[in-house]
Protein backbone atom coordinates (compact mmCIF):
# COMPACT_ATOMS: atom_id res chain seq x y z
CA UNK A 1 0.00 0.00 0.00
CA UNK A 2 1.23 3.31 -0.93
CA UNK A 3 0.48 5.56 2.15
CA UNK A 4 0.88 8.85 -0.30
CA UNK A 5 -1.66 7.73 -2.03
CA UNK A 6 -4.26 7.18 -0.03
CA UNK A 7 -7.31 9.14 0.00
CA UNK A 8 -9.12 9.38 3.19
CA UNK A 9 -11.89 11.66 4.63
CA UNK A 10 -10.89 14.28 7.32
CA UNK A 11 -12.80 13.72 10.80
CA UNK A 12 -14.05 16.62 12.39
CA UNK A 13 -12.48 18.28 14.65
CA UNK A 14 -9.63 19.48 11.98
CA UNK A 15 -8.11 22.64 11.16
CA UNK A 16 -8.40 21.32 7.10
CA UNK A 17 -11.86 21.64 7.52
CA UNK A 18 -12.23 25.18 8.33
CA UNK A 19 -10.13 26.48 5.46
CA UNK A 20 -12.13 28.45 2.83
CA UNK A 21 -11.56 26.50 -0.41
CA UNK A 22 -9.93 28.77 -3.84
CA UNK A 23 -11.65 28.71 -6.80
CA UNK A 24 -10.59 25.67 -10.09
CA UNK A 25 -9.12 27.44 -12.89
CA UNK A 26 -10.78 25.46 -15.48
CA UNK A 27 -7.67 26.90 -18.06
CA UNK A 28 -5.08 25.13 -15.78
CA UNK A 29 -6.80 22.79 -13.31
CA UNK A 30 -7.02 19.69 -14.61
CA UNK A 31 -9.73 17.98 -11.70
CA UNK A 32 -10.55 14.35 -13.40
CA UNK A 33 -8.56 12.74 -10.99
CA UNK A 34 -9.70 14.73 -8.11
CA UNK A 35 -13.51 13.67 -8.99
CA UNK A 36 -12.54 10.12 -9.79
CA UNK A 37 -10.67 9.96 -6.50
CA UNK A 38 -13.99 11.88 -4.50
CA UNK A 39 -16.48 9.63 -6.08
CA UNK A 40 -14.24 6.26 -5.16
CA UNK A 41 -14.13 7.25 -2.04
CA UNK A 42 -17.83 8.57 -1.42
CA UNK A 43 -19.10 5.36 -2.46
CA UNK A 44 -16.95 3.20 -0.58
CA UNK A 45 -18.08 4.80 2.51
CA UNK A 46 -22.30 4.93 1.46
CA UNK A 47 -21.94 9.10 1.31
CA UNK A 48 -24.56 10.89 -1.13
CA UNK A 49 -22.32 13.73 -1.02
CA UNK A 50 -18.60 15.05 -0.80
CA UNK A 51 -16.42 18.19 -1.03
CA UNK A 52 -12.67 17.79 -2.29
CA UNK A 53 -12.36 19.86 1.48
CA UNK A 54 -12.77 16.46 3.14
CA UNK A 55 -10.54 14.56 1.21
CA UNK A 56 -7.55 17.49 2.00
CA UNK A 57 -8.20 19.03 -1.02
CA UNK A 58 -8.44 23.31 -0.98
CA UNK A 59 -10.47 23.46 -4.36
CA UNK A 60 -14.30 24.54 -5.38
CA UNK A 61 -15.33 20.92 -6.26
CA UNK A 62 -18.15 19.47 -4.60
CA UNK A 63 -19.80 15.98 -5.70
CA UNK A 64 -23.06 14.17 -5.16
CA UNK A 65 -24.87 11.22 -5.77
CA UNK A 66 -28.64 11.55 -4.58
CA UNK A 67 -31.63 8.89 -5.07
CA UNK A 68 -34.53 11.07 -4.65
CA UNK A 69 -33.94 14.24 -6.36
CA UNK A 70 -36.08 17.91 -7.79
CA UNK A 71 -33.65 19.16 -10.01
CA UNK A 72 -34.34 20.26 -13.75
CA UNK A 73 -32.12 22.82 -15.82
CA UNK A 74 -33.33 24.99 -19.22
CA UNK A 75 -33.42 22.46 -21.60
CA UNK A 76 -34.80 19.40 -20.17
CA UNK A 77 -35.64 17.42 -16.79
CA UNK A 78 -32.90 15.59 -14.72
CA UNK A 79 -33.24 12.22 -14.38
CA UNK A 80 -30.27 10.96 -12.10
CA UNK A 81 -28.92 12.25 -9.07
CA UNK A 82 -24.93 12.03 -10.00
CA UNK A 83 -23.71 15.69 -10.10
CA UNK A 84 -19.81 17.22 -10.60
CA UNK A 85 -19.85 21.09 -9.49
CA UNK A 86 -16.78 23.04 -9.79
CA UNK A 87 -16.99 26.46 -8.76
CA UNK A 88 -20.44 26.13 -7.32
CA UNK A 89 -22.66 29.36 -6.54
CA UNK A 90 -26.14 29.53 -5.09
CA UNK A 91 -28.04 32.60 -7.29
CA UNK A 92 -31.43 32.04 -5.82
CA UNK A 93 -33.20 30.34 -2.84
CA UNK A 94 -36.34 30.38 -1.72
CA UNK A 95 -38.72 28.59 1.64
CA UNK A 96 -37.53 26.49 4.21
CA UNK A 97 -37.07 23.07 4.81
CA UNK A 98 -35.96 20.68 7.83
CA UNK A 99 -33.55 17.43 7.01
CA UNK A 100 -31.96 15.24 9.11
CA UNK A 101 -27.82 15.79 8.10
CA UNK A 102 -24.93 13.91 8.41
CA UNK A 103 -21.50 14.08 6.95
CA UNK A 104 -18.75 11.85 6.10
CA UNK A 105 -16.42 14.07 8.51
CA UNK A 106 -18.66 13.92 11.69
CA UNK A 107 -19.35 9.84 11.24
CA UNK A 108 -22.02 8.13 13.49
CA UNK A 109 -23.88 11.59 14.01
CA UNK A 110 -26.80 12.94 12.68
CA UNK A 111 -29.33 16.04 13.52
CA UNK A 112 -31.89 18.32 11.66
CA UNK A 113 -30.50 21.15 10.32
CA UNK A 114 -32.67 23.76 8.47
CA UNK A 115 -31.86 24.70 4.86
CA UNK A 116 -33.59 26.69 2.03
CA UNK A 117 -36.07 24.43 0.21
CA UNK A 118 -35.11 25.43 -3.26
CA UNK A 119 -31.97 26.68 -4.56
CA UNK A 120 -30.46 28.02 -7.67
CA UNK A 121 -27.17 26.33 -8.61
CA UNK A 122 -24.74 27.72 -11.11
CA UNK A 123 -21.37 25.88 -11.76
CA UNK A 124 -19.12 24.45 -14.30
CA UNK A 125 -19.41 20.50 -14.66
CA UNK A 126 -17.26 17.87 -15.29
CA UNK A 127 -16.67 18.71 -19.29
CA UNK A 128 -16.11 22.63 -17.88
CA UNK A 129 -19.13 23.39 -19.40
CA UNK A 130 -21.32 26.29 -17.63
CA UNK A 131 -24.46 25.11 -16.07
CA UNK A 132 -27.24 26.32 -14.24
CA UNK A 133 -29.65 24.30 -12.13
CA UNK A 134 -32.75 24.19 -10.04
CA UNK A 135 -32.67 21.90 -7.30
CA UNK A 136 -35.19 21.06 -4.32
CA UNK A 137 -35.88 18.21 -2.50
CA UNK A 138 -32.17 16.27 -0.53
CA UNK A 139 -30.25 17.28 -3.59
CA UNK A 140 -31.06 21.21 -2.43
CA UNK A 141 -30.05 20.22 1.05
CA UNK A 142 -27.21 18.36 -0.17
CA UNK A 143 -25.69 21.48 -2.69
CA UNK A 144 -26.18 23.61 0.54
CA UNK A 145 -24.36 21.09 3.02
CA UNK A 146 -21.19 20.75 0.16
CA UNK A 147 -20.87 24.22 -0.62
CA UNK A 148 -20.54 25.34 3.35
CA UNK A 149 -17.66 22.61 3.15
CA UNK A 150 -15.89 24.82 0.80
CA UNK A 151 -16.16 27.79 3.28
CA UNK A 152 -14.96 25.85 5.87
CA UNK A 153 -19.15 25.28 7.52
CA UNK A 154 -19.98 21.80 8.86
CA UNK A 155 -23.47 20.83 9.90
CA UNK A 156 -22.77 21.05 13.73
CA UNK A 157 -22.43 24.65 12.91
CA UNK A 158 -25.83 24.80 12.48
CA UNK A 159 -27.59 22.88 15.47
CA UNK A 160 -27.42 24.08 19.39
CA UNK A 161 -24.01 25.25 20.65
CA UNK A 162 -24.66 22.08 23.43
CA UNK A 163 -25.77 19.31 20.52
CA UNK A 164 -22.51 20.66 18.97
CA UNK A 165 -19.83 20.33 21.69
CA UNK A 166 -21.23 16.97 22.96
CA UNK A 167 -20.72 15.59 19.46
CA UNK A 168 -17.57 17.26 18.89
CA UNK A 169 -16.11 15.81 22.32
CA UNK A 170 -17.36 12.34 21.39
CA UNK A 171 -15.29 13.03 18.20
CA UNK A 172 -12.21 13.45 19.81
CA UNK A 173 -12.33 10.84 22.55
CA UNK A 174 -13.18 7.86 19.42
CA UNK A 175 -10.18 10.02 17.47
CA UNK A 176 -8.17 9.44 21.00
CA UNK A 177 -9.32 5.56 21.28
CA UNK A 178 -8.11 4.87 17.75
CA UNK A 179 -11.99 3.75 17.22
CA UNK A 180 -13.04 3.55 13.29
CA UNK A 181 -16.85 4.48 13.02
CA UNK A 182 -17.18 4.13 9.23
CA UNK A 183 -16.22 0.94 7.33
CA UNK A 184 -14.21 2.33 5.31
CA UNK A 185 -10.71 3.85 5.62
CA UNK A 186 -9.84 5.08 2.77
CA UNK A 187 -9.39 4.10 -1.21
CA UNK A 188 -5.98 2.86 -3.01
CA UNK A 189 -5.47 4.95 -6.00
C1 LIG B 1 -24.54 15.48 3.25
O1 LIG B 1 -23.72 13.36 3.90
C2 LIG B 1 -26.02 15.45 3.55
O2 LIG B 1 -22.42 9.36 9.80
C3 LIG B 1 -23.93 14.18 2.79
O3 LIG B 1 -21.92 6.74 9.51
C4 LIG B 1 -26.61 14.42 4.27
O4 LIG B 1 -23.14 11.61 2.66
C5 LIG B 1 -26.81 16.50 3.13
C6 LIG B 1 -22.64 9.13 6.16
C7 LIG B 1 -27.98 14.44 4.53
C8 LIG B 1 -28.16 16.51 3.39
C9 LIG B 1 -28.76 15.49 4.07
C10 LIG B 1 -22.64 9.65 7.44
C11 LIG B 1 -22.38 7.78 6.01
C12 LIG B 1 -22.88 9.95 4.97
C13 LIG B 1 -22.41 8.85 8.54
C14 LIG B 1 -23.34 12.05 3.76
C15 LIG B 1 -22.14 7.49 8.39
C16 LIG B 1 -22.12 6.95 7.11
C17 LIG B 1 -23.18 11.26 4.99
CO1 LIG C 1 -20.41 16.90 4.89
Amino acid sequence: MREENKTEIIVAPDHRLRLTADPVDLTFDNVAELVEKMFAVMQASDGIGLAATQVGINKRVIIMDVDHIGAYDDSSSIKHGKFVMINPTITERSGEARWKEGCLSVPGFSEDVTRSLEVTVTFNDETGEKRSINAGGLLAACIQHEIDHLDGVLFIDHISLLKKDIIVKKLKKFKKKGVLILGSSGVDM
